[in-house]
């Protein structure tokens, strides 16, 4: 029996996760059920209380419910891979800016995608959102990835997020200031590995057969 992945197609979270399953895990090594968040599978929340996606429930039991750590289990199946992208001497840089983004940077992602339900303007969040943008242009500004020339989990985990800031207002960012980050972006979108992970599934239910990924 493969690994089961509770995931949505749209959530940058489960996105990051599919990357690194896509790139490090054989043909069919989960099976993938689609989640509508407003109507969970009681399966998923029987497993992680908490009911965020993703969650990767492994053959021996093992649940694991936050992204990274989804990501970090597909790359500790690789050896090879894994010291690729997740160099030792760049660990802790990698998720310090891993950190940034899932912290601030998120942050001011939700308030100017739904800026109506928050105190400022879309604009002053949109600020908020540019300091990331901006020192993430300026990495890519001497390098081809976020953390040198080759691509390293912080890309895989990192642009998720920056697709979903850049189309709340494609326009705007497309006119943007930040041209090797939209290069680095559209490098992403238009990649076999990203295409493959955005296939749409049916929602999940109970009884169904198994969606076998990647
Ligand atoms: N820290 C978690 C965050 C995951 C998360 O917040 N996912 C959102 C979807 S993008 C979610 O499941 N929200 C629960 C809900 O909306 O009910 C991770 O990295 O996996």
């Amino acid at each position: 029996m493969p690994a089961t992945l509770y995931s949505f197609r749209r959530c940058p979270y489960a996105m990051r996760a599919r990357l690194a399953i896509s790139y490090c895990l054989p043909k069919h090594a989960v099976d993938l059920r689609e989640v509508v968040l407003r109507d969970k599978p009681a399966s998923l929340i029987n497993i992680s209380p908490k009911a965020t996606v993703p969650v990767l429930l492994l053959e021996g039991g093992q649940v694991l419910e936050e992204s990274l750590d989804i990501m970090q289990y597909a790359l500790s199946t690789h050896p090879d891979l894994e010291k690729a992208l997740l160099p030792e001497s760049l660990k802790v840089d990698i998720f310090s800016l891993i950190k940034v983004n899932d912290g601030d940077f998120k942050c001011a992602l939700d308030r100017y995608k739904y800026a109506d339900r928050y105190e400022q303007s879309q604009t002053y969040y949109r600020e908020k959102g540019e300091v990331f943008l901006g020192a993430l242009n300026e990495r890519l500004n001497s390098h081809r990835y976020l953390m040198g020339d080759e691509m390293t989990l912080a890309d895989l985990a990192i642009f998720p997020f920056v697709r979903q800031f850049a189309h709340v207002d494609k326009l705007w960012f497309e006119a943007s200031q930040y041209t090797a980050l939209i290069q680095w972006l559209n490098h992403w979108l238009v990649s076999d590995l990203f295409i493959s992970i955005m296939t749409k599934y049916p929602q999940w239910q109970e009884g169904d057969e198994p969606v076998y990924f990647p």
